[in-house]
């Protein structure tokens, strides 16, 4: 007897589904609100030429940390700003700075909270346990559904992955306030809530500190993760390296992230004691840091409030000026950045963050007929699924019709010489291949979408195999990236070979990685591509290194794309 597979994931899906369908405009509040203070954190902390911050910083440094931090500050932050990273840090700082805002302001009433209660405290601990050990990328995906992509959706998964030390010590540091204390003031008649500000948090705020410094720690420890979803910072620079293959420029964004969590942690571990506190009091330093903050966040929230009257009512204004795009190693997007340039598009911007995120967006602009620009592409079951148009583009920066070639290591054809002529005799029509992806779009698992095609075209199946040895369990790997058109054809050539008796392994990489992976050796092959233009960066790079079989598919396209609905025609149109 076999038990069946419990639904949690569909359970699951169903709550996350009801949740954006009916509390959408909450989401949108807290949207906002977070919006907002990232916003005024980050016109504040990028006013002025960086060395004032550098500055500010270092003083901060010395007076809490002595004269090592300081010094470490101080030429760490100069390094950031001559490797051109300043920018992606203010953007870092300001995210991990919001994060921990409302890490502080929710966790620390919590953690008090359970301090006074034990049946609090008992309820809490295994919710903070699983908030812990649930990898954080999971949270990321809810967040998208609810927030959109951009930045808040990874403030928020950073808070819920960052809040458990700050609940933990509040909770903590206030159970440990010796016994005989809280006695004497029990006798002197104080009240709950004077005992609790004049005694229990000053004796816990050591500890308390200790727990906001962990959750500093883990919430930058997200910045990489954040970009994702299209967060920017020094994580998307990391992120946009990986899917490149750009060491030397991943391992400058890696150190500025490190210069930051240094200085972060030693700020805040001597926050509470700081190391001059003898020669002046923590109050003026403090008092005087938070007034000049608060000041200029009131300058920075005029600033903001004042309304962009030139713009209003133009298609920029209404999408806020960015372009929804995908992962940084897609060729989509440096022709994006392209067309951006020949139309002279200054104040866009384009939001970097994967193809799931970018459809997931789409999905709830549409539903609410809100203007939006996505970076497109066909075959995309995006537009059998919804009304769409691709924008004119009359320079032709998204250049021609182009083609998909598979690519498969040297060698493979003496190794494997079956999986080898499979590979080489793939082709199909981008109805085909739209076939599948609507079948995964509408809930089918990609083994079994790719299954179903392969069984209803047994026909185009057998010209593929026609003449190839079986496979007897040789082993065959193949690489693709996460985009929807790849996952359709990878998983149904994957299972083509799998039917002829071959040990198939699907690895999802990035695209960098999948050229690297064949060229390297590796991965047996890859089925995605994009040629002439889309992906000639990589296959100049690796050219000499991998085996080119042609097309698998002809007739694609790309370019920025926008809901019928909307009135715009032309990339050219984005400019007034
Ligand atoms: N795409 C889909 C890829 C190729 C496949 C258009 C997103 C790219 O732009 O690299």
């Amino acid at each position: 007897m076999s038990i069946p597979k419990l639904p949690l994931a569909h359970w699951v899906d169903i709550i996350v589904e009801w949740i954006t369908q009916h509390l959408g405009a909450f989401f949108d509040g807290i949207s906002a609100i977070i919006g907002t203070l990232l916003d005024i954190i980050m016109t504040v902390l990028g006013y002025g030429p960086p060395i004032i911050l550098i500055l500010l910083l270092t003083l901060l440094a010395l007076y809490t940390s002595r004269w090592g931090v300081a010094i470490f500050t101080f030429i760490g932050l100069l390094l950031v700003d001559n490797l051109g990273l300043w920018d992606a840090t203010i953007k870092t700082l300001a995210l991990v700075i919001a994060s921990v805002v409302i890490t502080i302001v929710i966790g620390i009433p919590i953690g008090i909270w359970s301090s006074q209660n034990d049946k609090v405290r008992k309820a809490i601990t295994p919710i903070l346990d699983f908030m812990q050990t649930m990898p954080a990328f999971v949270y990321l995906i809810p967040a998208i559904l609810f927030f959109g992509i951009g930045v808040v959706p990874g403030i928020l998964a950073s808070v819920i992955f960052a809040i458990p030390p700050t609940i933990r010590l509040t909770n903590l540091g206030i159970r440990e306030v010796p016994k005989d204390l809280i006695e004497a003031t029990e006798a002197f008649g104080s009240t709950t809530s004077q005992k609790l500000f004049k005694v229990q948090l000053p004796l816990a705020a050591p500890t308390i500190l200790a727990g906001v410094n962990q959750s500093i720690m883990l919430a930058l420890s997200m910045v990489v993760f954040a970009s994702l979803v299209g967060a920017p910072g020094l994580g998307a620079e990391v992120y946009r390296a990986v899917t490149q293959i750009k060491v030397g420029e991943g391992f400058e964004a890696g150190l500025a992230i490190v210069i930051i969590a240094i200085i972060l942690d030693r700020i805040s571990q001597n926050f509470i004691k700081p190391q001059f506190d003898k020669t002046i009091q923590k109050k003026w330093i403090y008092g005087a840091f938070t007034i000049v903050f608060l000041v200029a966040c009131i300058f920075a929230a005029i600033g903001q409030a004042r309304p962009d009257l030139k713009g209003a009512g133009n298609v920029g204004s209404q999408v806020n000026y960015e372009i929804t795009g995908i992962d940084p190693g897609a060729g989509l997007m440096k022709a994006t950045e392209k067309a951006m340039k020949d139309y002279q598009l200054k104040k866009w911007t384009l939001k970097e963050g994967s193809a799931a995120a970018m459809t997931a967006q789409l999905k709830k602009a549409y539903e609410k007929k809100q203007p939006i620009i996505v970076t497109g592409w066909t075959p995309h079951w995006m537009f059998s699924k919804y009304k769409l148009k691709y924008l004119d583009d009359p320079k032709g920066s998204f250049g021609k019709g182009e083609a998909i070639h598979t690519m498969v290591r040297k060698g493979l054809k003496e190794d494997n010489p079956g999986a080898y002529q499979i590979l080489d005799q793939f082709y199909w029509k981008p109805s085909d291949m739209e076939e599948v992806m609507l079948d995964i779009e509408n809930g089918a698992k990609p083994e079994d979408a790719a299954k179903k095609w392969i069984k209803q075209h047994a026909d185009k199946v057998s010209q593929w195999t026609k003449g190839a040895p079986k496979g007897n369990g040789k082993k065959v790997s193949l690489v693709y990236v996460a985009w929807e058109s790849e996952i359709a054809s990878t998983n149904v050539i994957g299972a083509v070979l799998k039917q002829e008796g071959y040990n198939v392994s699907l690895k999802q990489v990035e695209a960098g990685p999948m050229f690297a992976g064949v060229a390297d050796g590796s991965a047996d092959g890859m089925v995605a591509a994009w040629l002439p233009t889309t992906h000639k960066d990589y296959y100049n790079k690796y050219k000499g290194k991998l085996v080119d079989l042609g097309p698998n598919l002809k007739g694609t396209k790309l370019g920025l794309t926008v809901p019928k609905y909307m009135k715009i025609n032309s990339i050219e149109d984005l400019k007034k």
